[in-house]
Protein backbone atom coordinates (compact mmCIF):
# COMPACT_ATOMS: atom_id res chain seq x y z
CA UNK A 1 0.00 0.00 0.00
CA UNK A 2 2.57 2.81 0.68
CA UNK A 3 4.46 1.69 -2.73
CA UNK A 4 1.50 2.39 -4.18
CA UNK A 5 0.57 5.96 -2.69
CA UNK A 6 3.92 7.25 -3.47
CA UNK A 7 3.57 5.50 -7.27
CA UNK A 8 0.56 7.30 -7.69
CA UNK A 9 -1.96 4.23 -7.78
CA UNK A 10 -5.05 4.92 -5.72
CA UNK A 11 -7.65 3.31 -7.86
CA UNK A 12 -6.50 -0.11 -6.87
CA UNK A 13 -6.84 1.00 -3.68
CA UNK A 14 -9.98 2.58 -4.05
CA UNK A 15 -11.73 -0.67 -5.36
CA UNK A 16 -10.81 -2.31 -2.35
CA UNK A 17 -11.67 0.39 0.32
CA UNK A 18 -15.35 1.99 0.34
CA UNK A 19 -14.75 5.52 0.58
CA UNK A 20 -11.05 6.27 -0.37
CA UNK A 21 -10.29 9.99 1.73
CA UNK A 22 -7.61 12.30 2.32
CA UNK A 23 -6.31 12.81 5.88
CA UNK A 24 -6.15 16.55 5.35
CA UNK A 25 -9.83 17.34 4.19
CA UNK A 26 -9.25 20.44 1.87
CA UNK A 27 -10.14 21.29 -1.82
CA UNK A 28 -9.51 17.65 -3.72
CA UNK A 29 -11.43 16.26 -0.70
CA UNK A 30 -14.26 15.38 -3.57
CA UNK A 31 -11.83 14.18 -5.94
CA UNK A 32 -9.63 11.77 -4.12
CA UNK A 33 -7.80 10.65 -6.86
CA UNK A 34 -6.10 14.09 -7.43
CA UNK A 35 -3.94 13.10 -4.96
CA UNK A 36 -1.97 10.42 -4.83
CA UNK A 37 -1.67 10.51 -0.66
CA UNK A 38 -4.83 8.88 -0.10
CA UNK A 39 -6.15 6.44 3.05
CA UNK A 40 -9.58 5.42 4.45
CA UNK A 41 -9.24 8.20 6.99
CA UNK A 42 -8.90 7.36 10.73
CA UNK A 43 -12.59 9.08 11.72
CA UNK A 44 -15.93 7.71 11.03
CA UNK A 45 -17.09 11.03 9.80
CA UNK A 46 -14.71 10.68 6.54
CA UNK A 47 -16.32 6.95 6.16
CA UNK A 48 -19.53 5.50 4.58
CA UNK A 49 -20.60 2.85 7.16
CA UNK A 50 -23.61 1.10 5.97
CA UNK A 51 -25.66 -1.11 8.36
CA UNK A 52 -24.18 -4.71 6.73
CA UNK A 53 -21.28 -6.05 8.49
CA UNK A 54 -19.29 -7.98 6.45
CA UNK A 55 -16.24 -8.29 8.85
CA UNK A 56 -18.23 -9.39 11.85
CA UNK A 57 -16.42 -12.24 12.93
CA UNK A 58 -13.59 -9.22 13.78
CA UNK A 59 -15.48 -6.16 14.73
CA UNK A 60 -17.77 -8.54 17.68
CA UNK A 61 -14.25 -9.72 19.05
CA UNK A 62 -13.21 -5.74 18.83
CA UNK A 63 -15.52 -4.92 20.44
CA UNK A 64 -16.15 -7.34 23.34
CA UNK A 65 -12.66 -6.47 23.86
CA UNK A 66 -13.75 -2.68 24.05
CA UNK A 67 -17.22 -3.75 26.26
CA UNK A 68 -14.58 -5.16 28.73
CA UNK A 69 -12.07 -2.15 28.86
CA UNK A 70 -15.34 0.05 29.57
CA UNK A 71 -16.39 -1.93 32.32
CA UNK A 72 -12.56 -1.73 34.08
CA UNK A 73 -13.37 2.30 33.52
CA UNK A 74 -9.93 1.79 31.37
CA UNK A 75 -10.96 4.33 28.32
CA UNK A 76 -8.31 4.18 26.56
CA UNK A 77 -7.78 0.40 25.38
CA UNK A 78 -11.28 0.79 24.78
CA UNK A 79 -11.80 3.81 22.45
CA UNK A 80 -8.99 1.94 20.87
CA UNK A 81 -10.97 -1.33 20.33
CA UNK A 82 -14.12 0.47 19.06
CA UNK A 83 -11.98 2.28 16.63
CA UNK A 84 -10.55 -0.60 15.40
CA UNK A 85 -13.77 -1.88 14.87
CA UNK A 86 -15.30 1.02 13.36
CA UNK A 87 -12.43 1.07 10.61
CA UNK A 88 -13.61 -2.41 9.85
CA UNK A 89 -17.40 -1.99 9.59
CA UNK A 90 -16.68 0.66 6.80
CA UNK A 91 -14.91 -1.47 4.85
CA UNK A 92 -16.85 -3.43 1.21
CA UNK A 93 -15.06 -6.48 1.44
CA UNK A 94 -14.33 -8.96 3.91
CA UNK A 95 -10.56 -9.63 5.40
CA UNK A 96 -9.54 -12.97 3.97
CA UNK A 97 -5.91 -12.40 4.54
CA UNK A 98 -3.48 -10.00 6.70
CA UNK A 99 -2.72 -8.15 3.17
CA UNK A 100 -6.17 -6.73 3.08
CA UNK A 101 -5.60 -4.87 6.33
CA UNK A 102 -2.81 -2.78 4.26
CA UNK A 103 -3.05 0.85 5.02
CA UNK A 104 -5.98 0.30 6.89
CA UNK A 105 -5.48 3.10 10.10
CA UNK A 106 -6.05 2.30 13.84
CA UNK A 107 -4.93 -1.20 13.49
CA UNK A 108 -2.44 -1.58 15.13
CA UNK A 109 0.29 -4.85 16.42
CA UNK A 110 -2.46 -5.54 19.24
CA UNK A 111 -5.47 -5.70 16.78
CA UNK A 112 -3.38 -7.34 13.85
CA UNK A 113 -2.30 -10.39 15.99
CA UNK A 114 -6.39 -10.84 17.07
CA UNK A 115 -7.36 -10.72 13.38
CA UNK A 116 -4.64 -13.23 12.42
CA UNK A 117 -5.81 -15.81 15.15
CA UNK A 118 -9.32 -15.49 13.88
CA UNK A 119 -8.02 -15.94 10.27
CA UNK A 120 -6.50 -19.30 11.18
CA UNK A 121 -8.72 -20.55 13.54
CA UNK A 122 -12.07 -18.57 13.14
CA UNK A 123 -11.87 -17.83 16.78
CA UNK A 124 -9.96 -15.97 19.43
CA UNK A 125 -8.61 -16.87 22.84
CA UNK A 126 -7.88 -13.92 24.33
CA UNK A 127 -11.58 -12.85 23.21
CA UNK A 128 -12.96 -16.28 24.62
CA UNK A 129 -11.42 -15.70 27.68
CA UNK A 130 -13.20 -12.39 28.59
CA UNK A 131 -16.39 -13.68 28.05
CA UNK A 132 -16.19 -16.49 29.69
CA UNK A 133 -14.65 -14.11 32.75
CA UNK A 134 -17.01 -13.75 35.92
CA UNK A 135 -16.57 -10.02 36.05
CA UNK A 136 -17.39 -9.44 32.42
CA UNK A 137 -20.61 -11.59 32.25
CA UNK A 138 -21.49 -10.02 35.42
CA UNK A 139 -21.22 -6.64 34.23
CA UNK A 140 -22.88 -7.60 30.88
CA UNK A 141 -25.63 -9.12 32.76
CA UNK A 142 -26.02 -5.97 35.03
CA UNK A 143 -26.25 -3.32 33.03
CA UNK A 144 -28.61 -5.08 30.46
CA UNK A 145 -31.21 -3.46 33.10
CA UNK A 146 -32.99 -0.64 32.78
CA UNK A 147 -31.45 2.11 34.93
CA UNK A 148 -28.50 0.06 36.00
CA UNK A 149 -25.02 1.48 34.70
CA UNK A 150 -21.51 0.64 35.84
CA UNK A 151 -21.62 2.22 39.10
CA UNK A 152 -24.47 0.14 40.15
CA UNK A 153 -23.08 -3.48 38.19
CA UNK A 154 -19.53 -2.61 40.38
CA UNK A 155 -21.33 -2.56 43.45
CA UNK A 156 -23.40 -5.58 42.57
CA UNK A 157 -20.37 -7.53 41.61
CA UNK A 158 -18.41 -6.46 44.27
CA UNK A 159 -21.64 -8.41 47.11
CA UNK A 160 -20.91 -11.45 44.81
CA UNK A 161 -24.31 -11.78 42.84
CA UNK A 162 -24.71 -13.60 39.64
CA UNK A 163 -28.22 -13.37 38.41
CA UNK A 164 -30.68 -11.01 37.98
CA UNK A 165 -33.36 -13.51 40.12
CA UNK A 166 -30.74 -12.95 43.42
CA UNK A 167 -30.77 -9.06 42.67
CA UNK A 168 -34.61 -9.25 42.54
CA UNK A 169 -35.34 -11.12 45.20
CA UNK A 170 -33.04 -9.55 47.81
CA UNK A 171 -35.40 -7.17 50.29
CA UNK A 172 -32.04 -5.19 51.42
CA UNK A 173 -31.32 -3.95 48.04
CA UNK A 174 -32.18 -0.17 47.89
CA UNK A 175 -33.16 0.00 43.73
CA UNK A 176 -34.44 3.57 42.48
CA UNK A 177 -37.75 3.73 40.32
CA UNK A 178 -36.27 2.68 36.95
CA UNK A 179 -34.68 0.00 37.91
CA UNK A 180 -37.66 -1.64 39.44
CA UNK A 181 -39.13 -1.19 36.41
CA UNK A 182 -36.15 -2.49 34.93
CA UNK A 183 -36.29 -5.96 37.14
CA UNK A 184 -40.12 -6.03 36.30
CA UNK A 185 -39.79 -5.94 32.32
CA UNK A 186 -37.07 -6.87 32.24
CA UNK A 187 -38.03 -10.03 29.63
CA UNK A 188 -39.76 -7.24 27.56
CA UNK A 189 -37.15 -4.86 27.54
CA UNK A 190 -34.15 -6.76 26.76
CA UNK A 191 -35.93 -8.48 24.26
CA UNK A 192 -35.18 -6.20 20.91
CA UNK A 193 -38.11 -4.28 19.24
CA UNK A 194 -38.34 -4.57 15.55
CA UNK A 195 -38.58 -2.06 13.19
CA UNK A 196 -42.36 -2.77 12.93
CA UNK A 197 -43.06 -2.32 16.65
CA UNK A 198 -40.76 0.64 16.59
CA UNK A 199 -43.00 1.96 13.91
CA UNK A 200 -46.04 1.54 15.27
CA UNK A 201 -45.28 3.57 18.25
CA UNK A 202 -44.10 6.14 16.69
CA UNK A 203 -46.96 6.52 14.68
CA UNK A 204 -49.13 6.37 17.77
CA UNK A 205 -47.19 9.02 19.44
CA UNK A 206 -47.01 11.34 16.42
CA UNK A 207 -50.51 11.36 15.98
CA UNK A 208 -50.88 12.71 19.78
CA UNK A 209 -48.25 15.27 19.27
CA UNK A 210 -50.41 16.16 15.93
CA UNK A 211 -53.60 16.40 17.58
CA UNK A 212 -52.07 19.12 20.06
CA UNK A 213 -49.30 20.67 17.56
CA UNK A 214 -50.14 19.99 14.56
CA UNK A 215 -47.25 21.75 12.62
CA UNK A 216 -44.62 19.91 15.17
CA UNK A 217 -41.93 17.90 13.46
CA UNK A 218 -41.53 14.12 15.23
CA UNK A 219 -38.93 12.31 13.88
CA UNK A 220 -38.02 8.56 14.44
CA UNK A 221 -34.09 8.62 15.26
CA UNK A 222 -31.61 6.38 16.36
CA UNK A 223 -30.63 2.97 15.36
CA UNK A 224 -33.84 2.53 13.26
CA UNK A 225 -32.89 6.07 11.27
CA UNK A 226 -29.81 4.25 10.11
CA UNK A 227 -31.82 1.50 9.46
CA UNK A 228 -31.24 -1.15 11.58
CA UNK A 229 -34.64 -3.86 11.43
CA UNK A 230 -34.14 -4.01 15.19
CA UNK A 231 -32.82 -1.99 18.41
CA UNK A 232 -32.94 -1.54 22.46
CA UNK A 233 -35.18 0.82 22.16
CA UNK A 234 -37.38 3.94 20.46
CA UNK A 235 -35.82 7.37 20.16
CA UNK A 236 -38.15 10.05 19.28
CA UNK A 237 -37.62 13.69 18.12
CA UNK A 238 -40.20 16.27 18.75
CA UNK A 239 -40.03 20.06 17.89
CA UNK A 240 -41.45 22.82 16.36
CA UNK A 241 -41.08 25.71 13.99
CA UNK A 242 -42.86 28.23 15.93
CA UNK A 243 -40.64 29.32 18.80
CA UNK A 244 -41.51 28.13 22.37
CA UNK A 245 -44.35 25.66 20.98
CA UNK A 246 -41.94 22.70 21.52
CA UNK A 247 -42.08 23.44 25.23
CA UNK A 248 -45.62 22.04 25.78
CA UNK A 249 -45.40 19.32 24.14
CA UNK A 250 -44.26 16.87 26.23
CA UNK A 251 -46.23 17.27 29.65
CA UNK A 252 -49.25 17.38 27.28
CA UNK A 253 -47.89 14.08 25.42
CA UNK A 254 -47.19 11.98 28.65
CA UNK A 255 -50.64 13.34 30.40
CA UNK A 256 -52.38 12.03 27.12
CA UNK A 257 -50.33 8.77 27.02
CA UNK A 258 -51.21 8.11 30.87
CA UNK A 259 -54.85 8.64 30.06
CA UNK A 260 -54.82 6.14 27.10
CA UNK A 261 -52.99 3.49 29.79
CA UNK A 262 -50.22 3.16 27.51
CA UNK A 263 -47.49 4.70 29.86
CA UNK A 264 -45.74 1.82 32.22
CA UNK A 265 -43.12 4.64 33.70
CA UNK A 266 -41.80 7.88 32.46
CA UNK A 267 -39.04 9.99 34.25
CA UNK A 268 -38.99 13.88 33.18
CA UNK A 269 -35.86 15.40 32.24
CA UNK A 270 -36.42 19.31 32.14
CA UNK A 271 -34.07 21.19 29.74
CA UNK A 272 -30.73 22.35 31.24
CA UNK A 273 -29.38 24.51 28.58
CA UNK A 274 -27.42 27.56 28.55
CA UNK A 275 -26.72 29.56 26.03
CA UNK A 276 -24.11 31.01 27.28
CA UNK A 277 -21.61 27.71 27.70
CA UNK A 278 -20.25 26.73 24.58
CA UNK A 279 -20.27 22.62 23.52
CA UNK A 280 -18.53 20.53 25.99
CA UNK A 281 -15.14 19.52 24.88
CA UNK A 282 -15.75 16.04 26.14
CA UNK A 283 -16.17 13.76 23.18
CA UNK A 284 -19.10 11.67 25.43
CA UNK A 285 -20.98 14.70 27.02
CA UNK A 286 -24.36 14.53 27.44
CA UNK A 287 -27.05 17.18 25.66
CA UNK A 288 -29.13 19.55 28.01
CA UNK A 289 -32.50 18.79 26.01
CA UNK A 290 -35.69 18.46 27.98
CA UNK A 291 -36.31 14.96 27.53
CA UNK A 292 -38.39 12.10 28.95
CA UNK A 293 -37.23 8.39 29.53
CA UNK A 294 -40.29 6.40 29.18
CA UNK A 295 -41.73 2.25 29.32
CA UNK A 296 -44.56 2.49 27.29
CA UNK A 297 -47.02 -0.70 26.35
CA UNK A 298 -46.86 -1.76 23.06
CA UNK A 299 -50.36 -3.70 22.46
CA UNK A 300 -50.18 -6.91 19.91
CA UNK A 301 -52.04 -7.20 16.97
CA UNK A 302 -53.06 -10.83 17.77
CA UNK A 303 -52.93 -12.62 20.62
CA UNK A 304 -49.63 -15.12 20.86
CA UNK A 305 -47.86 -13.63 17.70
CA UNK A 306 -45.19 -12.72 20.30
CA UNK A 307 -41.58 -15.07 19.33
CA UNK A 308 -40.37 -14.80 22.38
CA UNK A 309 -43.24 -15.14 25.43
CA UNK A 310 -42.80 -15.36 29.64
CA UNK A 311 -45.88 -16.87 31.95
CA UNK A 312 -46.41 -12.92 32.28
CA UNK A 313 -46.87 -12.02 28.89
CA UNK A 314 -49.12 -14.28 27.57
CA UNK A 315 -51.68 -13.45 29.56
CA UNK A 316 -51.50 -10.36 28.35
CA UNK A 317 -51.75 -8.63 25.05
CA UNK A 318 -48.93 -5.79 25.22
CA UNK A 319 -45.34 -5.86 25.26
CA UNK A 320 -43.16 -3.31 27.51
CA UNK A 321 -40.75 -0.96 25.50
CA UNK A 322 -38.28 1.49 26.44
CA UNK A 323 -39.02 5.15 24.13
CA UNK A 324 -36.84 7.71 24.60
CA UNK A 325 -38.45 11.58 24.03
CA UNK A 326 -36.21 14.49 23.24
CA UNK A 327 -37.29 17.83 22.95
CA UNK A 328 -35.26 20.22 21.36
CA UNK A 329 -35.76 24.12 20.62
CA UNK A 330 -35.91 24.58 16.38
CA UNK A 331 -33.13 25.89 15.89
CA UNK A 332 -31.13 23.42 17.42
CA UNK A 333 -33.05 20.19 15.69
CA UNK A 334 -30.62 19.78 13.68
CA UNK A 335 -27.84 19.30 15.83
CA UNK A 336 -30.54 17.21 17.85
CA UNK A 337 -31.18 15.41 15.28
CA UNK A 338 -27.30 14.35 13.95
CA UNK A 339 -26.56 13.69 17.39
CA UNK A 340 -29.57 11.10 18.07
CA UNK A 341 -29.13 9.77 15.05
CA UNK A 342 -25.32 8.31 16.07
CA UNK A 343 -23.87 5.48 15.53
CA UNK A 344 -22.67 6.59 19.08
CA UNK A 345 -18.91 6.03 17.25
CA UNK A 346 -19.92 8.50 14.47
CA UNK A 347 -20.70 10.90 17.35
CA UNK A 348 -17.47 10.75 18.70
CA UNK A 349 -15.61 10.76 15.67
CA UNK A 350 -17.44 13.61 14.60
CA UNK A 351 -16.81 15.55 17.77
CA UNK A 352 -13.28 14.22 17.43
CA UNK A 353 -12.71 16.06 13.80
CA UNK A 354 -14.43 19.46 14.76
CA UNK A 355 -12.13 19.56 17.36
CA UNK A 356 -8.93 18.47 15.52
CA UNK A 357 -9.15 19.15 12.24
CA UNK A 358 -11.46 22.31 12.26
CA UNK A 359 -10.89 24.19 15.56
CA UNK A 360 -14.89 23.78 15.91
CA UNK A 361 -16.44 22.60 19.03
CA UNK A 362 -19.64 20.81 18.44
CA UNK A 363 -22.20 18.86 20.17
CA UNK A 364 -26.10 17.56 20.33
CA UNK A 365 -26.93 21.51 20.65
CA UNK A 366 -24.75 22.92 17.78
CA UNK A 367 -20.88 24.36 16.42
CA UNK A 368 -18.97 27.09 17.32
CA UNK A 369 -15.69 28.34 15.25
CA UNK A 370 -13.34 29.24 17.69
CA UNK A 371 -11.28 30.83 14.77
CA UNK A 372 -14.32 32.90 13.97
CA UNK A 373 -15.89 33.17 17.53
CA UNK A 374 -19.18 32.40 16.48
CA UNK A 375 -21.80 29.73 16.46
CA UNK A 376 -22.52 28.32 13.10
CA UNK A 377 -26.38 27.87 12.50
CA UNK A 378 -28.02 25.04 10.97
CA UNK A 379 -31.27 23.86 9.95
CA UNK A 380 -30.47 20.60 8.17
CA UNK A 381 -27.75 17.71 8.90
CA UNK A 382 -26.72 19.01 5.66
CA UNK A 383 -25.74 22.19 6.58
CA UNK A 384 -23.64 21.02 9.83
CA UNK A 385 -21.52 18.58 7.20
CA UNK A 386 -21.07 21.77 5.11
CA UNK A 387 -19.53 23.53 8.08
CA UNK A 388 -17.39 21.05 8.58
CA UNK A 389 -16.46 20.36 5.28
CA UNK A 390 -17.13 16.92 5.13
CA UNK A 391 -18.95 15.01 2.48
CA UNK A 392 -22.71 14.30 3.39
CA UNK A 393 -22.98 11.07 4.91
CA UNK A 394 -27.09 9.79 4.99
CA UNK A 395 -28.15 8.15 8.13
CA UNK A 396 -28.01 4.57 7.09
CA UNK A 397 -24.24 5.38 6.19
CA UNK A 398 -23.77 6.20 9.71
CA UNK A 399 -23.55 3.12 10.78
CA UNK A 400 -20.00 3.48 12.26
N1 LIG B 1 -27.49 9.78 22.41
C1 LIG B 1 -27.14 11.02 22.89
N2 LIG B 1 -27.34 11.31 24.21
C2 LIG B 1 -27.88 10.40 25.04
C3 LIG B 1 -28.27 9.14 24.55
C4 LIG B 1 -28.06 8.86 23.22
O1 LIG B 1 -26.65 11.86 22.15
N3 LIG B 1 -28.08 10.72 26.32
C5 LIG B 1 -27.27 9.50 21.01
C6 LIG B 1 -26.23 8.49 20.70
C7 LIG B 1 -26.85 7.53 19.74
C8 LIG B 1 -28.33 7.91 19.68
O2 LIG B 1 -28.49 9.01 20.53
C9 LIG B 1 -29.26 6.82 20.05
O3 LIG B 1 -28.88 6.19 21.25
P1 LIG B 1 -29.20 4.67 21.53
O4 LIG B 1 -30.66 4.45 21.52
O5 LIG B 1 -28.48 4.28 22.76
O6 LIG B 1 -28.46 3.96 20.33
P2 LIG B 1 -29.01 3.32 19.02
O7 LIG B 1 -27.99 3.59 17.99
O8 LIG B 1 -30.40 3.78 18.75
O9 LIG B 1 -28.97 1.79 19.34
P3 LIG B 1 -30.18 0.82 19.76
O10 LIG B 1 -30.66 0.27 18.47
O11 LIG B 1 -29.55 -0.23 20.60
O12 LIG B 1 -31.21 1.61 20.48
MG1 LIG C 1 -32.00 3.60 20.15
Amino acid sequence: FTECMGAGHPVEIQSRHHLVVQQDCSASFNNPLASSWVQVSQYACQRRTPLQDINGIFTDAFEILAENYEFLENKGPCRGFQRASSVLKSLQFPIATMNDLDGLPLLGNEMRTIIEEILEDGKCSRVLDVMNGERYKSFKLFTSVFGVGLKTAEKWYRMGFKTIEEIKSNPDLKLTKMQKYGFQYYEDIGSFVSKSEALAIYEHVREVIWKLVPDAVVTLTGGFRRGKEKGHDVDIIITCPREDKEKSILHNTISILKNQELLIFYDIIESTFDNKKLPSKCVDALDHFQKCFTILKLQKKKEGTMESMNSDSKIRNWKAVRVDFVIPPYKQYAYALLGWTGSRQLERDLRRYANHEKNMMLDNHGLYDKSKNVFLEAYTEQDIFKHLGLEYLEPWERNA
